[in-house]
């Protein structure tokens, strides 16, 4: 068998279009709105941005387009993570673009940026895109996580795009992705090179979304995947009622992820770094919160429960943060001492050693496979990869530690048998929800309609998504409008705000109000699998998070 039945099944989906983007494409214009301002620092970001800097919004109406038919060729880059739906992406470009004119080519660089870099790429035919239509995955021509953010680097995307006749570039990305598009799209008008970069906005974290992005595309997807998972998995424990299961889910630095699947699933504890960082939580702290939960369940009679643990926790811990960022400048200093002891014990003596007191104490009061976890490689920013640190084994031990304590105080007598988990792969090339799918596949229909309108430095923009699709709104945004001036690696760069919890915010407000309810009595929700066959209500849904950031 080459597809599963459902693959099959979903090769016929017809992804959803907002309504003005379902018009016969050459009657569909572009419509110039008001030029636009960063939310901060503007004087520095219009110096950096000349060319590109106040771009008006974007949106499209009905109208003869003459432009559209011109022969274009376009390139596409996956870049970093994966995330469900990237395939219809390409794939509603593909589709624009061959409606445009059927002369038309769709590049995929492979591999992610790198693949510009080394001008490796796939010419997308009916064929291949036919083959990936509403599957999860970025299979189709790869992704990766090199940054192109240096002259050379520029100056050598605008070579291969001249050789290949590459006319725009859609960058499918994250913040800095998109960041490092604007930066490209800035470079291309001030040398000439003729070439427009469209972002599109990527990832499951939901970390790239401000008033203009109401969500990046697969955080509806992943969040149902995860959902399903713990959904599960509260079920068993309400069942065998002899387990604590502590699972700690993707999402970086942002709680999204857990704040939505917790409103999806009513676990009996869900941490959100946000609000730890704001009330300034020790570790210790946090680990009490946790064993109070835990006794008083265990006075109840319930000697089970649920925590989810959001995996950027760690960083959010004022002492830990604190370490985490002073060992980040340790290692980007001292990498070639630090590189050549070897890994475990004598890199973690060798990091105690150069911290101060205060320092040393956290990090050698800490169990040491999670010393060793602290001193990974760093990603290609310099930070920790919080996917890597086994938070809630932590939580676990701790916990276990105080309960411990507890029973010889004689203030607990219940048991504590406690199971680890962590979702983040598993939910990050299912295949698409509907709602990822229509919006993946509107967000490269417009991208397409944003490069033939001639336009450069924009992100596809798709709103008012908590509405059916077809009343969902297409257009552009210039990225710089997102932008503001942040501190990175010792001097101030233009970036795109990475979006955590807002703790006023519609979603942590509503979960706030049912926690202690969740905590007390068992309340487990059981979303089931995504379902892609049958009622809007239970097949079209957007998440919990984008219904109450939009409720009126
Ligand atoms: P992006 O920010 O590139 O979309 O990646 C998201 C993510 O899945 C994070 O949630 C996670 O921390 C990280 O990627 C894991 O990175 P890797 O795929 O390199 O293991």
């Amino acid at each position: 068998m080459k597809y599963s039945p459902l693959q099959q099944q979903r090769y016929l989906y017809k992804p959803k279009l907002p309504s003005i983007l379902r018009e016969e494409i050459h009657a569909i214009v572009p419509v110039t709105g008001d030029s636009t301002e960063s939310a901060t620092d503007q004087t520095e970001l219009k110096k950096l941005f000349p060319k590109t800097y106040g771009l008006p919004l974007i949106s499209f109406s009905k109208g003869e387009n003459r432009e559209m038919g011109k022969k274009i060729n376009v390139g596409v880059v996956l870049s970093g993570g994966q995330a469900p739906g990237g395939h219809n992406v390409i794939a509603g470009i593909f589709d624009a673009l061959k409606a445009a004119n059927p002369e038309n080519t769709l590049y995929g660089f492979m591999g992610g940026p790198s693949g510009i870099l080394e001008d490796k790429r796939l010419e997308l035919t009916h064929d291949i895109i036919d083959e990936y239509r509403n599957t999860g995955g970025f299979d189709i021509i790869g992704s990766g996580r090199t940054k192109i953010e240096s002259p050379e680097q520029y100056a050598r995307c605008a070579e291969v795009c001249k050789k290949r006749s590459i006319d725009a570039l859609v960058v499918i990305g994250g913040d800095d992705s998109n960041t490092n598009a604007a930066v490209l799209a800035e470079y291309f008008q001030q040398v000439d090179a003729g070439v427009s970069v469209i972002g599109c906005p990527k990832t499951i974290d939901g970390d790239l979304k401000n008033e203009h992005i109401e969500i990046s595309f697969g955080f509806d997807t992943a969040t149902k995947t995860y959902s399903e998972l713990i959904g599960n998995i509260q079920r068993d424990a309400n069942s065998a009622r002899k387990y604590w299961h502590f699972i700690r889910l993707m999402g970086r630095s942002a709680s999204h992820i857990g704040l939505e699947c917790a409103l999806q699933t009513q676990p009996t504890m869900a941490l959100i770094s946000e609000e730890v960082a704001e009330k300034k939580q020790t570790l210790l702290e946090i680990v009490d919160q946790i064993t109070d939960v835990v006794i008083m369940r265990s006075n109840a009679g319930f000697n089970f429960g649920v925590v989810l643990v959001p995996e950027g926790l760690i960083e959010f811990i004022p002492e830990m943060g604190t370490l985490i960022s002073t060992i980040n400048d340790m290692l980007a200093r001292r990498a070639d001492e630090f590189s050549k002891l070897d890994q475990g014990d004598a890199q973690a003596r060798w990091v105690a050693d150069a911290l101060d007191s205060t320092d040393r104490k956290v990090f050698t009061a800490l169990p040491k496979d999670i010393q060793y976890q602290l001193l990974m490689d760093r990603d290609p920013h310099g930070n920790v990869q919080v996917s890597r640190i086994e938070t809630e084994k932590l939580l676990i031990q701790m916990v276990e530690h105080r309960l411990k304590e507890h029973k010889e105080a004689g203030t607990f007598s219940g048991s504590f048998s406690s199971l680890n988990h962590f979702f983040g792969y598993e939910g990050r090339c299912a295949f698409p929800s509907n709602f990822d799918a229509d919006y993946c596949y509107s967000l490269g229909y417009n991208a397409f309609m944003l490069i033939s309108s001639g336009l450069t430095g924009y992100i596809s923009s798709v709103t008012n998504l908590s509405a059916p699709a077809d009343q969902w709104k297409a257009g552009g945004i210039p990225i710089t409008m997102m932008m503001n001036m942040e501190q990175r690696h010792g001097s101030k760069k233009p970036v795109i705000k990475k979006a955590l919890v807002e703790l006023d915010g519609a979603p942590f407000k509503t979960f706030a109000s049912e926690r202690e309810r969740w905590a007390q009595e068992t309340v487990f929700v059981y979303p089931g699998a995504i379902q892609y066959f049958g009622p809007p209500e239970v097949c079209d849904q957007p998440t919990i998070t984008l219904t109450l950031e939009q409720q009126k």
